[in-house]
């Protein structure tokens, strides 16, 4: 999710709204940022056109799951879109997030996801997972109801912290899943080669892909993220919870609608996508949850 004041939330928000104090205001970034990625599909997929001001848009260079290029399912069976038609339109099979599967009827995706605008668990009657689809205006591929959902008890909305949770398909994909990172494993060292994926915003003004894209980050180190997102109204970042990946001059990132979806690392699934101030901005790298962190939970409430 973005932090509010960032591009997926659509420009200053947190500035236009004012300044609110403490807690309140770190509160409001993350319900913001859930409310500003998640109304802005809402707008894409009913309204067409851009769904902020242009005077909003954020500056900066050129913003592609950012800087990335198309990608398919083919390749990479294992990644699902998360489709709500009934509240994201039906343009782009109702992709909101995006999620990996990890057994053949378990998806690993963001807590975030399963909040609404108001930061309250969502309440999505028609939640699909889509495999297979490349380009989401198709009908290729599987849509499969989710069965039940599982968020991480310890997912803390208003930091975006320990952002993961895992969704039960109603009946099992046979396309192949993606291994995690084990538990504890320290794979994270900096400048690591690594590669997200998603159908997310493409330029940071809401401009969401129809086909998958995927774009190579590298790991950044827990100083430069510190640094990045040292707390107060940009975010904070909790190295025990949390990796981010990134160049030092931006270009190349995860965006709004990307969250949930795998960052990898030699072929693994290491990271979620989580958060982040904008997308692809210099010295603002994106931030992901740290898999090898929850590897054991994350086992345990999949069954695996
Ligand atoms: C989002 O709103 C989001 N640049 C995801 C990732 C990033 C920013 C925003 C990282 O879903």
């Amino acid at each position: 999710m973005t932090t509010a004041g960032s591009a997926g939330a659509g420009g200053n928000r947190e500035s236009a709204r004012g300044a609110a104090a403490g807690r309140v205001r770190r509160r409001r970034r993350a319900a913001a940022g859930v409310a500003g990625a998640l109304l802005a599909l809402a707008g894409a997929g009913a309204v067409p056109g851009p769904v902020w001001a242009a005077d909003s848009a954020p500056q900066g260079p050129p913003k592609v799951i950012v800087g990335g290029s198309p990608a398919d399912t083919e390749t990479h069976p294992w990644i699902v879109a998360l489709s709500s038609r009934k509240t994201y339109g039906s343009a782009r099979s109702g992709q909101f997030c995006a999620g990996t599967l990890i057994a053949p009827d378990k998806v690993l995706t963001a807590a975030h996801c399963m909040f609404d605008e108001n930061g309250r668990p969502a309440k999505r009657s028609d939640l699909k997972v889509v495999q297979g689809r490349t380009d989401l205006r198709t009908s290729a591929g599987r849509e499969v109801a989710v069965a039940s959902s599982y968020t991480n008890p310890t997912f803390d909305l208003a930091e975006v912290s320990r952002d993961w949770a895992v969704l039960t398909l109603a009946e099992p994909l046979s396309t192949g899943v993606l291994p995690m990172v084990g538990a504890g494993e320290d794979v994270y060292a900096e400048d690591t080669p690594a590669t997200v994926l998603g159908w997310g915003d493409t330029t940071g003004r809401g401009d969401y892909s129809s086909v998958l894209r995927q774009v190579d980050v590298p790991i950044t180190s827990d100083a430069t993220c510190r640094t990045a997102y040292p707390g107060g109204a940009m975010g904070s970042y909790d190295q025990a919870s949390m990796v981010c990946a990134g160049l030092r001059q931006g270009g190349k990132d995860a965006c709004s609608a990307d969250s949930g979806g795998p960052l990898l690392i030699d072929g693994r699934l290491a990271g979620i996508v989580s958060w982040g101030d904008g997308c692809a901005l210099p010295r603002k790298p994106g931030v992901y949850t740290r898999v090898s962190a929850f590897a054991a939970d994350i086992r345990k409430a999949a069954g695996m």
